[in-house]
Protein backbone atom coordinates (compact mmCIF):
# COMPACT_ATOMS: atom_id res chain seq x y z
CA UNK A 1 0.00 0.00 0.00
CA UNK A 2 2.88 2.40 0.73
CA UNK A 3 5.94 3.07 -2.10
CA UNK A 4 8.89 1.99 0.49
CA UNK A 5 8.53 0.85 4.02
CA UNK A 6 11.49 1.05 5.60
CA UNK A 7 12.91 1.13 9.42
CA UNK A 8 15.24 3.01 11.30
CA UNK A 9 17.67 0.58 13.23
CA UNK A 10 20.20 2.98 13.78
CA UNK A 11 20.08 5.94 15.05
CA UNK A 12 22.48 7.63 12.40
CA UNK A 13 20.34 6.51 9.58
CA UNK A 14 16.97 8.54 10.61
CA UNK A 15 18.06 11.67 8.77
CA UNK A 16 18.93 10.08 5.50
CA UNK A 17 15.86 7.68 5.80
CA UNK A 18 13.21 10.72 6.45
CA UNK A 19 15.02 12.44 3.71
CA UNK A 20 14.34 9.23 1.69
CA UNK A 21 11.35 8.75 1.89
CA UNK A 22 10.09 11.86 1.64
CA UNK A 23 12.11 12.00 -1.83
CA UNK A 24 10.45 8.42 -2.94
CA UNK A 25 7.03 9.88 -1.96
CA UNK A 26 7.60 13.34 -4.08
CA UNK A 27 8.96 11.04 -6.95
CA UNK A 28 6.97 9.93 -9.92
CA UNK A 29 4.01 8.56 -9.37
CA UNK A 30 3.73 10.46 -5.85
CA UNK A 31 1.85 7.90 -3.27
CA UNK A 32 2.92 7.47 0.50
CA UNK A 33 6.03 5.89 2.20
CA UNK A 34 6.45 4.65 5.45
CA UNK A 35 8.87 5.20 7.76
CA UNK A 36 9.62 3.11 11.19
CA UNK A 37 11.68 5.38 13.81
CA UNK A 38 11.88 3.32 17.41
CA UNK A 39 11.42 5.47 20.19
CA UNK A 40 14.82 4.68 21.45
CA UNK A 41 16.26 5.23 18.16
CA UNK A 42 14.40 8.87 17.96
CA UNK A 43 15.87 9.55 21.33
CA UNK A 44 19.59 8.53 20.74
CA UNK A 45 21.90 11.57 19.88
CA UNK A 46 23.31 11.87 16.21
CA UNK A 47 25.81 13.47 14.15
CA UNK A 48 24.36 15.97 11.94
CA UNK A 49 23.51 14.85 8.40
CA UNK A 50 26.28 16.89 6.25
CA UNK A 51 26.14 14.33 3.04
CA UNK A 52 24.15 15.20 -0.32
CA UNK A 53 20.31 14.48 0.38
CA UNK A 54 18.33 12.08 -1.23
CA UNK A 55 16.54 13.67 -4.50
CA UNK A 56 13.45 13.56 -6.09
CA UNK A 57 13.25 12.31 -9.14
CA UNK A 58 11.97 13.86 -12.57
CA UNK A 59 9.55 12.49 -14.68
CA UNK A 60 10.97 10.93 -17.86
CA UNK A 61 9.59 12.47 -20.72
CA UNK A 62 8.17 11.03 -23.61
CA UNK A 63 6.45 12.99 -26.78
CA UNK A 64 6.73 10.17 -29.37
CA UNK A 65 3.07 10.00 -29.63
CA UNK A 66 2.22 14.04 -28.72
CA UNK A 67 1.64 14.69 -33.00
CA UNK A 68 -0.34 11.34 -32.57
CA UNK A 69 -2.56 12.84 -30.22
CA UNK A 70 -2.73 16.13 -31.45
CA UNK A 71 -4.28 15.00 -34.24
CA UNK A 72 -6.91 12.55 -32.61
CA UNK A 73 -8.23 15.97 -30.47
CA UNK A 74 -8.41 18.15 -33.70
CA UNK A 75 -10.18 15.41 -35.53
CA UNK A 76 -12.96 14.58 -32.35
CA UNK A 77 -16.23 15.06 -32.40
CA UNK A 78 -17.36 14.26 -28.94
CA UNK A 79 -13.93 14.54 -26.74
CA UNK A 80 -14.18 14.76 -23.26
CA UNK A 81 -11.04 14.91 -20.53
CA UNK A 82 -10.94 13.39 -17.23
CA UNK A 83 -8.56 15.11 -14.69
CA UNK A 84 -7.22 13.10 -12.15
CA UNK A 85 -5.50 14.19 -8.22
CA UNK A 86 -1.84 14.27 -9.79
CA UNK A 87 -3.09 17.25 -11.72
CA UNK A 88 -3.27 18.73 -8.38
CA UNK A 89 -0.45 17.11 -6.79
CA UNK A 90 1.90 18.14 -9.71
CA UNK A 91 0.51 21.47 -9.30
CA UNK A 92 -0.60 21.64 -12.58
CA UNK A 93 -4.23 23.27 -12.30
CA UNK A 94 -3.24 26.48 -13.71
CA UNK A 95 -2.12 25.05 -17.13
CA UNK A 96 -5.16 22.66 -17.22
CA UNK A 97 -7.38 25.26 -16.74
CA UNK A 98 -5.88 27.35 -19.70
CA UNK A 99 -5.90 24.57 -21.55
CA UNK A 100 -9.92 23.75 -20.89
CA UNK A 101 -10.33 27.49 -21.29
CA UNK A 102 -8.92 27.29 -24.80
CA UNK A 103 -10.24 23.87 -26.62
CA UNK A 104 -13.47 24.24 -24.64
CA UNK A 105 -13.26 20.55 -24.01
CA UNK A 106 -15.71 19.00 -21.31
CA UNK A 107 -13.96 17.81 -18.04
CA UNK A 108 -15.02 14.77 -15.33
CA UNK A 109 -13.20 15.51 -12.72
CA UNK A 110 -11.90 12.54 -9.85
CA UNK A 111 -10.19 12.57 -6.86
CA UNK A 112 -8.52 15.56 -5.68
CA UNK A 113 -9.14 17.16 -8.90
CA UNK A 114 -11.98 17.48 -7.84
CA UNK A 115 -12.96 21.35 -7.61
CA UNK A 116 -10.47 21.70 -10.60
CA UNK A 117 -13.37 23.63 -12.27
CA UNK A 118 -16.15 25.99 -10.83
CA UNK A 119 -19.67 23.96 -10.58
CA UNK A 120 -20.79 26.89 -12.62
CA UNK A 121 -18.91 26.35 -15.80
CA UNK A 122 -20.66 24.19 -17.89
CA UNK A 123 -17.73 22.74 -19.22
CA UNK A 124 -17.60 20.66 -15.91
CA UNK A 125 -19.89 17.89 -16.60
CA UNK A 126 -18.69 15.10 -13.97
CA UNK A 127 -22.40 14.48 -13.10
CA UNK A 128 -23.05 13.05 -16.64
CA UNK A 129 -19.42 11.04 -16.35
CA UNK A 130 -21.64 7.51 -17.44
CA UNK A 131 -23.37 8.93 -20.54
CA UNK A 132 -20.23 11.11 -21.48
CA UNK A 133 -17.54 8.21 -21.12
CA UNK A 134 -20.49 6.25 -23.01
CA UNK A 135 -20.81 8.08 -25.86
CA UNK A 136 -17.35 10.17 -26.37
CA UNK A 137 -14.77 9.17 -29.66
CA UNK A 138 -12.17 10.61 -27.53
CA UNK A 139 -11.32 10.03 -23.56
CA UNK A 140 -8.38 12.10 -22.47
CA UNK A 141 -7.31 10.58 -19.35
CA UNK A 142 -4.90 12.95 -17.78
CA UNK A 143 -3.30 12.70 -14.08
CA UNK A 144 -4.47 9.89 -13.04
CA UNK A 145 -3.71 6.05 -13.79
CA UNK A 146 -5.70 3.70 -16.48
CA UNK A 147 -6.43 1.56 -13.91
CA UNK A 148 -9.70 -0.70 -12.64
CA UNK A 149 -11.95 2.54 -12.06
CA UNK A 150 -11.12 3.60 -14.99
CA UNK A 151 -11.63 0.18 -16.96
CA UNK A 152 -8.00 -0.05 -17.68
CA UNK A 153 -8.32 2.31 -20.48
CA UNK A 154 -11.47 0.33 -22.45
CA UNK A 155 -13.67 3.01 -23.11
CA UNK A 156 -15.75 1.19 -25.81
CA UNK A 157 -14.95 2.68 -29.48
CA UNK A 158 -13.58 5.74 -28.28
CA UNK A 159 -9.96 6.16 -28.57
CA UNK A 160 -7.83 7.76 -25.95
CA UNK A 161 -5.23 9.39 -24.83
CA UNK A 162 -3.19 9.29 -21.56
CA UNK A 163 -1.21 11.92 -20.22
CA UNK A 164 1.03 11.21 -17.62
CA UNK A 165 4.03 11.74 -15.14
CA UNK A 166 4.81 8.20 -14.79
CA UNK A 167 5.54 5.87 -17.93
CA UNK A 168 5.20 2.52 -15.99
CA UNK A 169 1.41 3.22 -15.02
CA UNK A 170 -1.33 0.17 -16.42
CA UNK A 171 0.54 -1.56 -18.66
CA UNK A 172 -2.58 -3.21 -19.79
CA UNK A 173 -4.19 -0.24 -20.80
CA UNK A 174 -4.42 0.63 -24.59
CA UNK A 175 -3.69 4.29 -25.49
CA UNK A 176 -1.63 7.00 -27.01
CA UNK A 177 0.49 7.65 -24.28
CA UNK A 178 2.55 10.74 -23.50
CA UNK A 179 4.68 11.00 -20.29
CA UNK A 180 6.08 13.77 -18.52
CA UNK A 181 5.89 16.82 -15.92
CA UNK A 182 2.14 17.44 -15.97
CA UNK A 183 2.46 21.27 -15.94
CA UNK A 184 5.07 21.40 -19.39
CA UNK A 185 2.85 18.55 -20.86
CA UNK A 186 0.00 20.77 -20.83
CA UNK A 187 1.14 23.86 -21.96
CA UNK A 188 2.57 21.96 -24.61
CA UNK A 189 -0.77 20.64 -26.26
CA UNK A 190 -2.24 23.62 -25.78
CA UNK A 191 0.82 25.74 -28.10
CA UNK A 192 0.04 22.69 -30.14
CA UNK A 193 -4.01 23.49 -30.18
CA UNK A 194 -5.02 26.63 -32.03
CA UNK A 195 -8.94 26.65 -31.63
CA UNK A 196 -12.05 25.02 -29.86
CA UNK A 197 -12.39 20.80 -30.26
CA UNK A 198 -15.54 19.26 -30.19
CA UNK A 199 -18.61 20.23 -31.54
CA UNK A 200 -21.15 22.04 -29.96
CA UNK A 201 -24.20 19.99 -29.73
CA UNK A 202 -21.96 17.26 -27.65
CA UNK A 203 -20.76 20.39 -25.35
CA UNK A 204 -24.59 21.54 -24.80
CA UNK A 205 -26.01 17.81 -24.41
CA UNK A 206 -23.26 17.48 -21.70
CA UNK A 207 -24.30 20.46 -20.18
CA UNK A 208 -27.77 19.93 -20.06
CA UNK A 209 -27.49 16.71 -19.18
CA UNK A 210 -25.27 17.82 -16.00
CA UNK A 211 -27.62 20.60 -15.36
CA UNK A 212 -30.65 18.05 -14.53
CA UNK A 213 -28.55 15.54 -12.47
CA UNK A 214 -27.78 18.46 -10.47
CA UNK A 215 -31.66 19.65 -10.39
CA UNK A 216 -32.56 16.08 -9.27
CA UNK A 217 -29.86 15.58 -6.62
CA UNK A 218 -31.36 19.28 -5.10
CA UNK A 219 -34.23 17.84 -5.54
CA UNK A 220 -33.53 14.54 -3.41
CA UNK A 221 -30.99 16.91 -0.71
CA UNK A 222 -34.77 18.70 0.05
CA UNK A 223 -36.99 15.68 0.51
CA UNK A 224 -37.56 14.89 4.21
CA UNK A 225 -38.21 12.09 5.32
CA UNK A 226 -38.33 10.10 8.50
CA UNK A 227 -35.93 7.61 8.12
CA UNK A 228 -32.97 10.04 6.97
CA UNK A 229 -31.68 9.80 3.79
CA UNK A 230 -28.07 10.41 3.11
CA UNK A 231 -29.31 12.94 1.04
CA UNK A 232 -30.85 15.06 3.26
CA UNK A 233 -27.23 14.99 5.49
CA UNK A 234 -25.52 16.88 2.56
CA UNK A 235 -28.42 18.93 1.82
CA UNK A 236 -27.73 20.36 5.21
CA UNK A 237 -24.11 20.26 4.51
CA UNK A 238 -23.84 21.97 0.86
CA UNK A 239 -24.96 25.14 2.28
CA UNK A 240 -22.65 25.63 5.25
CA UNK A 241 -19.61 24.90 3.36
CA UNK A 242 -16.91 27.66 1.85
CA UNK A 243 -14.41 27.66 -1.37
CA UNK A 244 -11.69 26.62 1.12
CA UNK A 245 -13.68 24.08 3.24
CA UNK A 246 -11.82 20.84 2.79
CA UNK A 247 -14.32 17.65 3.10
CA UNK A 248 -13.37 14.59 4.15
CA UNK A 249 -15.33 11.10 3.59
CA UNK A 250 -14.31 8.07 5.35
CA UNK A 251 -16.74 5.04 4.74
CA UNK A 252 -19.29 3.21 2.51
CA UNK A 253 -22.58 4.11 0.77
CA UNK A 254 -22.44 7.32 2.46
CA UNK A 255 -19.71 8.79 1.51
CA UNK A 256 -20.54 7.54 -2.04
CA UNK A 257 -23.23 9.96 -1.94
CA UNK A 258 -21.37 12.61 -0.89
CA UNK A 259 -19.19 11.45 -3.51
CA UNK A 260 -22.08 12.23 -5.85
CA UNK A 261 -24.17 15.69 -4.46
CA UNK A 262 -20.55 17.67 -3.26
CA UNK A 263 -19.14 19.64 -6.00
CA UNK A 264 -15.62 20.92 -4.12
CA UNK A 265 -14.79 24.83 -5.24
CA UNK A 266 -10.88 23.93 -5.13
CA UNK A 267 -8.97 21.41 -5.94
CA UNK A 268 -7.21 19.42 -3.02
CA UNK A 269 -10.26 19.90 -0.66
CA UNK A 270 -11.97 16.48 -1.21
CA UNK A 271 -10.77 13.24 0.23
CA UNK A 272 -12.04 9.92 0.19
CA UNK A 273 -10.65 6.72 0.86
CA UNK A 274 -9.37 6.62 -2.60
CA UNK A 275 -9.41 3.46 -5.25
CA UNK A 276 -8.84 0.55 -2.69
CA UNK A 277 -11.79 2.27 -0.12
CA UNK A 278 -9.61 1.22 2.63
CA UNK A 279 -11.74 2.88 5.53
CA UNK A 280 -9.93 4.66 8.61
CA UNK A 281 -8.20 7.06 6.98
CA UNK A 282 -10.85 9.71 7.81
CA UNK A 283 -9.19 10.97 10.76
CA UNK A 284 -5.44 10.74 9.86
CA UNK A 285 -6.83 12.85 6.36
CA UNK A 286 -8.10 15.18 9.14
CA UNK A 287 -5.24 15.54 11.19
CA UNK A 288 -3.03 15.82 7.98
CA UNK A 289 -5.17 18.59 6.38
CA UNK A 290 -5.48 20.44 9.31
CA UNK A 291 -1.94 20.80 9.57
CA UNK A 292 -1.43 22.04 5.93
CA UNK A 293 -4.30 24.61 5.83
CA UNK A 294 -4.97 25.60 9.55
CA UNK A 295 -7.24 27.47 10.46
CA UNK A 296 -9.67 26.73 7.15
CA UNK A 297 -12.71 24.64 7.81
CA UNK A 298 -12.50 21.29 7.84
CA UNK A 299 -15.24 18.71 7.62
CA UNK A 300 -15.49 15.01 8.08
CA UNK A 301 -17.77 12.70 7.21
CA UNK A 302 -17.84 8.87 9.23
CA UNK A 303 -20.04 6.47 8.04
CA UNK A 304 -20.38 3.98 11.21
CA UNK A 305 -18.27 1.49 10.36
CA UNK A 306 -15.77 3.39 9.09
CA UNK A 307 -15.70 5.38 12.83
CA UNK A 308 -15.03 1.75 14.47
CA UNK A 309 -11.87 2.01 12.61
CA UNK A 310 -10.30 5.17 13.94
CA UNK A 311 -12.72 6.75 16.69
CA UNK A 312 -9.96 6.54 19.09
CA UNK A 313 -7.83 8.78 16.64
CA UNK A 314 -9.95 11.49 18.18
CA UNK A 315 -7.40 11.60 20.86
CA UNK A 316 -4.86 11.92 18.08
CA UNK A 317 -6.34 14.92 16.77
CA UNK A 318 -6.06 16.41 20.22
CA UNK A 319 -3.18 15.46 21.85
CA UNK A 320 0.07 17.09 19.62
CA UNK A 321 -1.61 20.37 20.52
CA UNK A 322 -1.52 19.41 24.23
CA UNK A 323 2.32 18.58 23.64
CA UNK A 324 2.88 21.50 22.19
CA UNK A 325 0.73 24.06 24.18
CA UNK A 326 3.14 21.93 27.55
CA UNK A 327 6.34 22.97 25.34
CA UNK A 328 5.97 26.36 25.10
CA UNK A 329 4.66 26.49 28.78
C1 LIG B 1 -10.23 -1.38 6.00
C2 LIG B 1 -11.49 -1.82 5.29
N1 LIG B 1 -12.18 -2.91 5.73
C3 LIG B 1 -13.30 -3.32 5.11
C4 LIG B 1 -13.76 -2.66 4.02
C5 LIG B 1 -15.00 -3.15 3.29
N2 LIG B 1 -16.12 -2.19 3.41
C6 LIG B 1 -16.42 -1.33 2.43
S1 LIG B 1 -17.72 -0.35 2.80
C7 LIG B 1 -17.90 -1.08 4.30
C8 LIG B 1 -18.98 -0.65 5.22
C9 LIG B 1 -18.75 0.76 5.68
O1 LIG B 1 -19.74 1.10 6.61
P1 LIG B 1 -19.96 2.59 7.06
O2 LIG B 1 -18.65 3.25 7.35
O3 LIG B 1 -20.93 2.54 8.18
O4 LIG B 1 -20.57 3.28 5.80
P2 LIG B 1 -21.93 2.92 5.02
O5 LIG B 1 -21.54 2.09 3.85
O6 LIG B 1 -22.83 2.19 5.98
O7 LIG B 1 -22.47 4.23 4.61
C10 LIG B 1 -16.94 -2.08 4.49
C11 LIG B 1 -16.82 -2.91 5.72
C12 LIG B 1 -13.01 -1.53 3.57
N3 LIG B 1 -13.38 -0.82 2.50
N4 LIG B 1 -11.91 -1.14 4.22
Amino acid sequence: MTKSAVTAHDCEQVGNLTEAAFATAMSPHQGPTFLDIPMDKLFTPAPILTEPLASITKPQSDLTQLDLAIDMICAAQRPVIIAGGDIWQNQAELQFRALVAQIGIPVIVNGMARGILNPANPLLVTPARSYALKNADLVIVAGTPLDFRLGYGDFGDAQVIFISDDPRTSPLAQAVRITGDLPDLLSTIATCLSKPVGTQSWKDDLAQRSSAVRLSNSELMATRQEMIHPAQIYGELIPRLTESTITIGDGGDFVSFAGKFIEPQQPGRWLDPGPFGALGTGMGYALGAGESFPGDPLVLLLGGGAAGFSLMDVDSLVTPCSVHNYCRQ
